[in-house]
């Protein structure tokens, strides 16, 4: 038989193909010499922070720190386009609904603030005060709890901290943000079982280590700066084994951009030595396979008089060995290989690597976090880890390699649901008041609340909340139940198409853009994904006049809203952010002390990690090992026709905006209403490439949803799982689907079927994929 033809690339990450990657986007425009001026300073100290992901920045950098989607997301925020009053006058928002999300944002910067008009069914152009003081008189008529103020994770830490005290001195907690859909496994569960949220690894970890454990995690089109140590670490021998359902080129192969020799050559470095296809859902069946061979290699060293196990720390650190162990002996081989998808030789050669290594470290996305038992994956991680000491020793530990710019800053500084998170004692001493102590809602109760008509009000600050949740075409439905919605945005995209009664539309400067108040050019702050703080400062000409920074429209929308009260100085702190910093320091002195000095050490200022210092802030005192409850993620059953579907993440897109249509390291170019499935499950199904089909959602909760208009392409992947984008495929999941513990949205194992039959895409890429039901 002739050998299945699938879609894929051959070529490495990083090369030639990313320096057209930029260009396949942004045409002659990216190479201005302003745009190159502004990208030189990208992650410099005294520049600024990428506006893309959080990956560290390192003191001794690169000439250009940056990478193809770094200077993507930059060169997204400088655009010379604009979205003005006369594009809002000429589209009705019922017209724009239809329009495609790369369609919506590639109308370029907004520029004015911006009321919704029922009447014409348009935005209308509207001053600041007038959307203050409407915002303020709506936000005074309704319960405080009944409003929900969420955050997606670019935001500074000056703008988080002052919009977390906006939140308590109105009266509630409901404070989520993108973290909920992303890293709030982690927090939960690394705080649970190892007591500190975020991870123990920094940046020399990746210098010192022997081995790297790669899960769920595309370093190639989501932390491309990565591939630049991960580079530098294959080339010194470390043994990277990674697992992924997907063959994610980044961690197959990279040619540095940067390396002129590298380009010419063509030369490139293999980065992983293991690339193991799992199961989705798969992990903890695999991760305790690796165990399970640490403890028969701990019994064949013992004969030796030697052991694999670090007894010391073990004895002296830990608590809840001996249950683990005895689940990990009692589970048989058979079930570890159906669960994985895996089989046992594979899974003990990557364990033969961890258990010769003296130092490893782990990294992880949302490959472990997107699960109904997502906690389940973390946890399971670190017990891997745990056995041989593996956290709070110089060359290793857990990395969730965290997502928005400042995600793991905001929740630093108070953007928490959880009031148990927040030193509110300081704040009630600090502001003179009583903080409403009550558990806010996360982003799923959110949803929840808007479904059943709780939640009056929403203020976004950034993001694209309607569009990134679950459950889309119920929760757009639900959304205009809302009196109050509010978002501050620098694009347009489909969250500001859907509105509640009362609507603003508010634009804000970028990170890039120079911030002028009253005392100054002011600059801001945020916190990478090794826990350090930089500061960063724009310069570039705002792209409009009439653009506000954001910590000046929190503080527009707070003091509309709120009583006088003397300790609270609103117009002081806009007009210096260096005050703001100083409050931070006040409420968080261990962290934050000397926060305006030490903002510019290169690099950034480390703010600890209790669990690299093997204190352990647990319950228990100790780090726990925890036996899972299950062996599969999943959280539901496999039966005849249902699959397991990943969304995921093409290398043309951040989040919800999507610059172009080439997923260039997966091979897929010009469309995303793709459903990527393997040759077999394809014959299996009857179904032939190209052939376009719909997939629905197997919930099984009596409710239809249903994305039409894939076409079918055959993509290696394990058998009984589907591959299409986020976030086209988002009707599909349900708001209930989330990880247990944490109510992370399990986007990673979503319960679907096959239908065939169904319309053509028609004449646009991805023009029917993702339109509401
Ligand atoms: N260019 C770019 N950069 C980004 C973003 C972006 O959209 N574009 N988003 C930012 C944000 S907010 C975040 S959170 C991060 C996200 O970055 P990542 O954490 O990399 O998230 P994803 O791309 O969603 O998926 C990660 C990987 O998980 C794999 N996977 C799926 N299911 C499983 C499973 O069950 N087990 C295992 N082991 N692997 C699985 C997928 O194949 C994929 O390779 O990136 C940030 N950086
Ligand atoms: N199915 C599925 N769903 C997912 C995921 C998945 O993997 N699969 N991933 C989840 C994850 S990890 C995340 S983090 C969320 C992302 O959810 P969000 O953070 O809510 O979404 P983004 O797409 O990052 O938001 C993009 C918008 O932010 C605005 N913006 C850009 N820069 C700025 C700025 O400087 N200031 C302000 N105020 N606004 C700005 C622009 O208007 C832009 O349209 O999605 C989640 N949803
Ligand atoms: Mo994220």
């Amino acid at each position: 038989m002739a050998k299945d033809r699938t879609v894929h690339y051959d070529g490495p990450a990083g090369g030639w193909g990313s320096l057209r990657g930029i260009a396949t986007v942004f045409g002659k425009e990216w190479a201005t010499p302003l745009a190159t001026e502004t990208l030189a300073r990208q992650n410099k100290p005294g520049g600024f922070m990428c506006v893309s992901c959080s990956w560290a920045k390192p003191a001794a950098h690169h000439p250009f720190e940056f990478c193809e989607n770094g200077a993507k997301a930059t060169l997204w925020e400088l655009t010379s386009h604009r979205c003005t009053p006369d594009f809002f006058a000429r589209h009705s928002l019922t017209e724009l609904r239809r329009w495609r999300d790369h369609d919506l944002e590639h109308q370029g910067r907004l520029t004015h603030p911006m009321r919704y008009d029922p009447a014409t069914d348009r935005y209308v152009p509207c001053g600041w005060d007038e959307a203050f003081s409407a915002i303020g008189r709506e936000l005074r008529a309704i319960d405080p709890k009944s409003s929900v103020f969420y955050t997606s994770g670019r935001a500074s830490l000056e703008t988080a901290y002052l919009y977390q005290l906006f939140a308590r001195l109105y009266g509630h907690n409901n404070l989520p943000d993108s973290s909920n859909m992303c890293h709030e496994t982690t927090s939960v569960a690394l705080k649970k079982v190892i007591g500190a949220s975020v991870g123990t690894v920094v940046f020399d970890d990746l210098s010192n280590c022997d081995a790297m454990f790669f899960f769920g995690q595309n370093t190639g089109s989501n932390s491309p700066r990565f591939l630049h140590p991960l580079q530098e670490a294959a080339k010194r021998g470390v043994k990277i084994v990674t697992f992924n359902p997907v063959r994610e080129r980044g961690l197959e192969s990279f040619t540095n951009p940067q390396n002129p020799v590298e380009m010419l050559t063509g030369r490139e470095t293999a980065i992983s030595s293991q690339y193991h296809q799992l199961r989705p859902a798969g992990d903890i069946a695999a991760v305790l396979g690796i165990c399970k061979h640490v403890f028969a290699a701990d019994d064949a060293a013992k004969q030796k008089g030697r052991r694999v196990l670090d007894v010391d720390f073990i004895a002296q650190h830990t608590r809840g060995l001996d249950a683990f162990e005895k689940m990990v002996r009692a589970t048989p081989w058979e079930t570890i290989e159906r669960e994985s998808g895996l089989s046992r030789k594979v899974i003990e050669a990557a364990a033969q690597v961890y258990v010769e290594a003296d130092r490893v470290t782990a990294f992880y996305g949302m490959g472990l976090t997107q699960h109904r038992h997502g906690f389940e994956n973390v946890a399971m991680l670190v017990n891997m880890l745990l056995l041989k000491g593996n956290i709070g020793r110089e060359g290793t530990g857990i990395s969730p390699v965290r997502g928005h710019s400042n995600v793991q800053g905001q929740r630093t500084v108070g953007i928490a649901e959880k009031p148990e998170l927040v030193p509110l004692d300081k704040l009630a001493q600090q502001f003179n008041f009583e903080p409403p102590r009550d558990k806010g809602m996360n982003t799923v109760e959110v949803c929840e609340g808007i479904l059943a008509g709780r939640v009056k009000a929403f203020i976004g600050l950034g993001g694209n909340f309607v569009r990134a949740i679950p459950d889309h075409g119920r929760m757009e439905k639900a959304w205009s139940g809302m009196r109050l919605t509010v978002q501050v945005a620098t694009k347009l995209n489909r969250s500001h198409l859907v509105h509640g009664e009362v609507a603003y539309l508010l634009p804000c400067l970028g990170r890039t853009e120079e911030d002028m108040q009253a005392s100054g050019p002011q600059a801001v702050s945020m916190e990478d994904t090794f826990s350090n703080i930089l500061g960063s400062k724009g310069r570039r000409k705002p792209a409009s006049e009439h653009l506000r920074s954001e910590v000046a429209i929190v503080a527009g929308m707070a003091k509309a809203t709120l009583p006088m009260n003397n300790k609270v100085t609103w117009d002081r702190w806009v007009a210096d952010y260096a005050l703001i910093r100083d409050l931070i320091a006040e409420t968080y002195p261990e962290e934050f002390h000397n926060f305006n000095a030490r903002m510019w050490t290169p690099g950034g200022f480390y703010r600890g990690n209790s669990a690299r210092e093997r204190i352990w802030k647990t319950q228990s005192g100790k780090a726990d090992f925890t036996v899972p409850k299950t062996l599969s993620a999943a959280g539901f059953e496999d039966a005849p026709g249902r699959y397991r579907l990943i969304t995921l993440r093409s290398n043309d897109q951040f989040n919800t905006t999507i610059y172009g249509y080439s997923d260039r390291l997966r091979g897929i170019e010009g469309r995303r209403d793709v459903l990527l499935i393997n040759p077999g499950e394809m014959r299996r199904n009857g179904l032939r490439e190209g052939q376009v089909v719909s997939l629905v959602s197997d919930a099984q909760d009596g409710i239809e949803r249903e994305v039409t208009g894939l076409t079918v392409t055959p993509f290696a992947l394990p058998d009984g799982c589907l591959g299409a984008y986020y976030p086209e495929m988002n009707p599909l999941i349900a708001v209930a689907h989330h990880d247990e513990q944490s109510g992370t949205p399990a986007a990673k194992s979503v319960p679907v079927r096959i239908r065939p039959g169904g319309k053509a895409a028609g004449g646009k890429p991805g023009e029917s994929a993702g339109a509401p039901a």
